[in-house]
């Protein structure tokens, strides 16, 4: 079982394209385990993607990060993060495969509706960047149990 952090863009949720992105996630077999609607100050968006600090597009991304309302939330599943890239597709829409969320919902390299952790060790920084462990649901079998 493995978790993710999923952010649903400006672009995306200005496009109203944010229930079918989710609606995506719960289809695949992914767990929404946390979930919120949030508009990122600057200062969280620069802290987010500090590690693009001294990429050229980093302050064109900054800027469109805080440009409008985004929609964060935790994926649990098995294979969480491949699964997740898999439906988001390659982060160029343009090269993303026919059918994934960047190909039909992104405009281009910057505007390409979805985030998703890229790997364990990511996802561990990325997902209390938003969310403290009382706003995360308890995995399934723990409910069980
Ligand atoms: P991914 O989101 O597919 O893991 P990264 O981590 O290389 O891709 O890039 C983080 C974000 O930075 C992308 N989602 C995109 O919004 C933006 N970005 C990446 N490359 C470029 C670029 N060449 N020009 C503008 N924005 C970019």
């Amino acid at each position: 079982m493995e978790r993710t952090l999923s952010i649903v863009k400006p672009d995306a949720v200005a496009k109203g394209a944010l229930g079918e992105i989710l609606r995506r996630f719960e289809a695949d077999g992914l767990r929404i385990v946390a979930l919120k609607l949030i508009r990122l100050t600057e200062e969280q968006a620069r802290g987010f993607y500090a590690v693009h600090k001294s990429r050229p597009f980093y302050a064109s991304l900054v800027k469109f990060m805080s440009s409008g309302p985004v929609v964060v939330s935790v994926l649990e599943g098995d294979d969480a993060i491949a699964r997740n890239r898999r439906l988001m597709g390659a982060t160029d829409p343009a090269n993303a495969a026919p059918g994934t969320i960047r190909r039909e919902f992104g405009s281009d390299i910057e505007r390409n509706a979805v985030h998703g952790s890229d790997a364990v060790a990511t996802a561990r920084v990325e997902i209390p960047y938003f969310f403290n462990a009382t706003e995360i649901q308890a995995p399934v079998e723990a409910l069980a149990g």
